[in-house]
């Protein structure tokens, strides 16, 4: 009988997010409502890019179609299907975009009292070689949405009330937080659903892997590059940690998350900030590490801490499990104060 239970006892996101949500009596729905937009985005998304690969045969996006017409970019339109589902929810006052340069400030007769940040294709460079990219985002409550400015967007990531990404790989997978611990959900395309298939995600306290653009090492500062030469020559005789890096970084986060490890975009003499962006790759990310257990650094503070002055902010980050974050940090307390 329990198996047969557990067949028939779907918990789709939708159905975990109302069971979170009874957490908060105050709450009217508003959340549950706007994370189903989100989850539409992410569904039609998984859809385009499993075409993609076919783009050159029937002519989808990227490519010029029987017609000749050229199709937009999957960024582009993917882009579009967010800011079109987040607006549309009626759940939303201002939206951050990797693909927007200014703030999108929703109609006032259609607004909501979240902001969320987002970008809608990260990793889209890899699609042609079939590497999963995702689509991440951060929700904010603002405190007026009829006076809503930049101020409300230009948050601490310590404000954000939840957070996520949507994998778009081998399978379609979406992690989400909504400050209570970290849950996976994947997409059952036969039944349109994200099915809860990674409950209560921790990362593991210590991992094995690191994961680094190795291509910057000439130009990484000092504690970074200590820190990688011991994760490949241990002074302490344990075997060296392997190298995995994929160049997506929800597919290496999601790695990390999984398996535990320490994932690093330091800044570098080309990037004193790094290339990694605040409020919709850092930010989500760093809460997503935290609630699973881990934690998220910028050489310099406690990542979700940082106050960013422009939308497109970057910071340097090191995420993923406690005691490696741990590691990265003491060699920048004690290299920093040696000058
Ligand atoms: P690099 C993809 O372009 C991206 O924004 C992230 O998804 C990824 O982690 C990073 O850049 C990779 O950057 O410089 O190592 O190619």
């Amino acid at each position: 009988h329990a198996a047969e239970a557990q067949r028939t006892d779907l918990m789709t996101i939708t159905r975990h997010v109302l069971n979170e949500q009874s957490r908060h009596p105050e709450s009217r729905g508003d959340f549950t409502i706007l994370l189903s937009h989100i989850v539409l985005g992410c569904k039609f998304v998984a859809a385009a890019v499993n075409k993609a690969g076919l783009a050159k045969l029937i002519g989808l996006a990227g490519e010029t179609n029987v017609q000749g017409e050229e199709q937009k970019k999957l960024d582009v339109l993917s882009n579009e299907v967010f800011v079109k589902a987040l607006v549309s929810s009626g759940r939303t006052c201002v939206l951050v975009s990797e693909e927007n340069e200014e703030a999108i400030f929703v109609d006032p007769a259609l607004r909501g009292k979240y902001c969320v940040c987002f970008d809608p294709l990260d990793g889209s460079s890899n699609i042609d070689c079939g590497v999963s990219i995702g689509t991440i985002f951060g929700i904010y409550m603002v405190k007026d949405k009829d006076n809503v400015t930049l101020e409300d967007v230009l948050q601490p990531g310590t404000n954000m009330l939840a957070a996520g990404y949507c994998m778009y790989g081998s399978s379609c997978t979406l992690v989400l937080s909504t400050g209570n611990g970290v849950n996976g959900f994947t997409l059952d395309p036969s039944l349109g659903e994200f099915i809860l298939t990674h409950p209560n995600i921790k990362i593991p306290r210590k991992g094995k892997i690191y994961s680094v653009n190795e291509g910057n090492a000439k130009n990484w500062d000092g504690p970074t590059a200590k820190f990688v030469e011991k994760c490949k020559y241990p002074e302490d005789g344990s075997p060296p940690r392997s190298l995995r890096y994929i160049g997506s970084m929800v597919a290496d986060v999601h790695r990390t998350l999984l398996y535990g490890g320490i994932f690093l975009y330091p800044a570098d003499q080309k990037s004193p900030n790094g290339k990694l962006r605040v409020l919709y790759e850092v930010f989500p990310m760093s809460f997503l590490m935290e609630q699973a257990g881990g934690q998220a650094f910028t050489g310099k503070q406690r990542a979700l801490e940082l106050a960013p002055a422009k939308l497109h902010d970057r910071s340097p980050v090191f995420l993923g499990s406690y005691d490696d974050v741990e590691e990265i940090k003491a060699l920048y307390a004690s290299m920093s104060n040696s000058g």
